[in-house]
């Protein structure tokens, strides 16, 4: 079998097209809903979202789905999940290599010396960005490869890593988003101070933060500064099924969490301070949605007081700079110790928020109980992909950013992640047919352009992942990447939702 190309197909709509318009408008219902549309979905080839990109020569709009002009598609990876050379030019340990060193803590004991080898092969990465069609790509700088013990004397052959990169993307038109922690938290740091139980932590990441923004800022005009505080503070330090693998008690997990938004406050303060005017920064937070389960007005209300609330030791105490009153009365003697002057620096206005969305927390109905919601539990059959956490629910990417304009009206939003694993097997003439990826994009775009056409300004959209890769404490057994990785030979192959994410890249809509 040969994988279908996108062009194939768009061959037969263009002879369907010429030959039936008229018929499949009547039969449709389309011309009799006076579909706003029309006009453009037998338009040749020009596009109709005015984005500057030329169109593929035949593919075609065919669907009222488009993005506005200027939405920017990119893929995403972290620097412990793909780049390898754990050992070179200097780089010092993270909490991750001592993690997945450690037997029994990584599914097949993998661990990332390895990975995708991305440091040695970013060019060759480039170009499969570029044949994406992609504008953007979102990476995640290692903290001790800057500096190896986490603070003092930078390496300059790690920085050097960055500035290739940076150039290399740079010369393929392809824009750099640099997140300054993905989790790979310098080993010295935990050694030292305990990692994120304490504030010399968040002090040695804005001395971090602002170092890299003024080296890069240059070229690379928008930061993230954490990602996932949520993940890697409660899995990390309250679960320990993450780096560093701690079960603290109830009042040391609310400390550190505390840290870690203090972290992205004092960075946020650090970057403007140090990078170049224009530079713009915001962090990169796995919201947690509710989403209401019928979408009446009540029930809208009861996902947005809800979401406000599970988040309110991350973005909303970034967004509003205060704990709400229900988080600190449900902390009681374990709350964190902070003080006013911290909250208005975790508080400090961002230039857009970067948003990872997977799956819903939960859905929700009105309730008039204290809450002001209830939680709908969810059904055992419900539908997941291969991992097993990723509850399938594509409305959680319009609920998320609706919920998130509604409660804080931020300037900008980019989706920083989504994405899903699969099966993805490898066929014998190197095709990977990941149906399942492919009905996931559909279903979770869909939902975002619906947020687009009301107004929410989502600025693009990053895949998660561009590669298969590290995937944590699951290993390389779970793929989300467009492109299929060999571990073996460190092969690339994409797969065929790169080619469905390429077209809708191309073509600025949901196809
Ligand atoms: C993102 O987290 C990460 O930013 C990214 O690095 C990662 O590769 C990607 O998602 C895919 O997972 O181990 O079963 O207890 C998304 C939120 C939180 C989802 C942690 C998985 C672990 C579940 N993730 N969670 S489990």
């Amino acid at each position: 079998m040969k994988q279908p190309k996108p062009g194939g197909t768009v061959k037969n709509k263009e002879k369907f097209n010429q030959s039936n318009r008229r018929d499949f408008l009547k039969t449709s219902g389309l011309t009799a809903l006076g579909w706003s549309a029309a006009p453009f979905l037998f338009s040749s080839c020009k596009t109709k979202t005015g984005t500057d990109e030329k169109q593929q020569p035949g593919l075609i709009q065919i669907n009222n789905l488009a993005f506005p002009a200027g939405f920017l598609w990119g893929t995403a990876t972290a620097s412990y999940q793909v780049e390898g050379a754990a050992n070179e030019d200097g780089r010092g340990k993270s909490i991750w290599d001592t993690f997945s060193h450690t037997p029994g803590k990584i599914v097949n004991n993998d661990n990332g010396d390895i990975a995708c080898d991305f440091y040695h092969k970013y060019k060759e990465d480039t170009q499969l960005i570029k044949s994406l069609n992609a504008k953007a790509y979102r990476f995640s700088i290692s903290w001790s490869r800057i500096f190896p013990d986490g603070t003092g004397t930078p390496n300059q052959k790690g920085l050097d890593f960055y500035n290739r990169m940076v150039d290399e993307l740079l010369e393929n038109g392809i824009e750099p988003f640099a997140t300054l922690f993905h989790w790979d938290l310098p080993q010295a740091l935990q050694d030292k101070y305990k990692g994120w139980q304490s504030k010399e932590t968040a002090n040695a990441f804005a001395a971090y933060a602002g170092y890299m923004a003024e080296k890069l800022s240059d070229r690379v005009k928008h930061f993230f500064t954490l990602n996932e505080l949520w993940t890697f503070i409660q899995l990390g330090y309250g679960d320990g099924i993450f780096a560093p693998g701690l079960k603290l008690p109830p009042a040391e997990l609310y400390q550190a969490r505390h840290h870690a938004v203090l972290a992205h406050g004092l960075g946020v303060q650090a970057i403007r301070a140090q990078g170049k005017a224009g530079t713009k920064v915001g962090v990169a937070e796995n919201l947690k949605v509710a989403v209401p389960f019928i979408e009446t007005p009540e029930n809208i209300k009861a996902a947005e007081i809800a979401t406000r609330e599970i988040n309110a030791g991350y973005l909303t105490v970034i967004m509003e700079g205060k704990y709400t009153d229900a988080f600190l009365k449900k902390a009681g003697a374990d709350a964190p110790k902070f003080t006013t002057e911290e909250l208005a620096i975790i508080n400090s206005p961002m230039d857009f928020c970067g948003i990872n969305i997977y799956n819903p927390e939960c859905y929700v109905q009105a309730s008039s109980n204290e809450d002001g919601y209830e939680r709908i539990p969810f059904a055992k059959s419900h539908p997941t992909s291969t991992s097993r956490w990723h509850f399938l629910a594509p409305e959680t990417l319009y609920w998320g950013v609706r919920h998130f304009q509604k409660l804080w009206k931020g300037k900008e939003i980019y989706i920083t992640e989504n994405g899903c694993s699969g099966t993805d097997e490898l066929t014998q003439d190197n095709h990977v047919y990941d149906t399942d990826r492919i009905m996931f994009l559909r279903g979770y775009l869909s939902q975002l352009q619906r947020a687009t056409a009301e107004g929410i300004p989502v600025k693009g959209y990053f895949y998660w992942s561009l590669l298969d890769n590290f995937e944590w404490a699951s290993g390389y057994g779970t793929r989300f990447g467009l492109y299929y990785m060999d571990y073996k030979s460190l092969k690339r192959y994409p797969k065929l939702s790169a080619a469905y994410f390429k077209a809708m890249a191309q073509s600025n809509s949901v196809l």
